[in-house]
């Protein structure tokens, strides 16, 4: 029987999107990534392209990803971003091991650096639903992108796991204890304790996807599941991502839920009462608003 979603909607369509480039990113001439949005759809994508690599992240990489959400974030047209791996054999396998030296990823102006946390906390903060789409492998640096983001669509060959007790490194941040919350402590401890490889139907059966569907569905799955997403309360959707953070990120997710507050009493009567008042030299006047219990 259809949902009652596809009964007021229709199903969710799987059609393929129209995708062009973005110029105000291209800009800045990227090289390990394509930002593409969907015409006339609320969608963007951000596909990592280093396939050659496994779609390994050099400080360049996570920097140009880190532009592309930024204009994803300030585009009120855009709703949900997808991000993704070139090609069919890895989503993103982590941080780029031919750079890293001493404190880091060595960029091209010789500076170690571990800009990949700050995407983290970007990817958590964005206002509007990440979706990952994985193919192929999501392993260490690479498997803790997809965990932070919102939801994750898995085709059928998708491999997840850490690797960084093997090469050493780890990530005690949110790739540890983000980790613990989505699949339990004795399944993130074993993950990164063991540094075993999962299949995409065991991830599934350990809460870390979504759904899982076979590699040539995986783009219409996943622009399906932002269309439904799109069909949706904007507001109330940054406003549930912003309280599910909360629960997790302390003082700094309360600032994000809080600043929502914030831009909620803006757009209300009330909260232009007082800045009416203030340009206008005089007392403001509250009394017209109820005290509701
Ligand atoms: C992904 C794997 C399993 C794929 O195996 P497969 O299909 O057999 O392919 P390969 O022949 O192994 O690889 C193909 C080519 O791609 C290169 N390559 C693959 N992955 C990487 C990588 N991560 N770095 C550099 N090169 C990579 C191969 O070398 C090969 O090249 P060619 O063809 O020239 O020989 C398999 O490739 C694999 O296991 N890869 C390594 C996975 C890994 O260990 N990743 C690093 C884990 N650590 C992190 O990500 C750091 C964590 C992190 O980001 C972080 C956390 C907290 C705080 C800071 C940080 C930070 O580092 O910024």
């Amino acid at each position: 029987a259809p949902s009652s979603y596809a009964r007021v909607h229709g199903e969710p369509s799987r059609a393929p999107a129209a995708w062009r480039d973005v110029p105000s990113v291209a800009r800045e001439d990227l090289t390990d990534v394509i930002y593409q949005k969907a015409v006339g759809e609320g969608i963007a994508k951000i596909t990592i392209n280093r396939p050659d690599k496994r779609n390994a992240f050099r400080p360049r990489t996570v920097t140009e990803m880190s532009l592309c959400f930024a204009d994803a974030r300030d585009d009120p047209s855009i709703g949900v971003v997808i991000l993704t791996g070139a090609g069919d054999l890895a989503f993103c396998s982590g941080g780029d091991q031919s750079v890293r030296g001493k404190g880091g990823y060595v960029g091209a102006d010789g500076v170690p650096r571990l800009n990949v946390l700050d995407l983290q906390m970007q990817i958590r903060r964005l206002p509007k639903p990440v979706v990952a789409a994985v193919a192929g492998y999501a392993v260490g640096g690479g498997h803790i992108l997809h965990m932070v983001c919102d939801l994750t669509i898995a085709a059928d060959n998708a491999v997840f796991g850490q690797t960084g007790p093997k090469v050493g490194s780890f990530d005690a941040g949110y790739g540890s204890t983000h980790m613990a919350r989505l699949v339990g402590q004795k399944r993130a401890r074993e993950m990164w304790f063991l540094a075993r490889l999962y299949g995409a139907a065991e991830a599934e059966r350990m809460g870390l996807v979504n759904k899982v569907v076979p590699l040539r569905e995986l783009e219409p799955e996943t622009l399906a599941w932002c269309r439904q997403i799109l069909s949706n309360s904007p507001t109330a959707l940054r406003l549930l991502k912003s309280a599910l953070n909360a629960a997790e990120d302390g003082q700094a997710g309360i600032q994000q839920l809080g600043g929502d507050a914030t831009m909620l009493f803006y757009q209300s009567e009330e909260g232009n009462e007082g800045r009416e008042a203030y340009l206008s030299g005089r007392r403001p006047d509250f009394s017209r608003f109820p005290r509701l219990p």
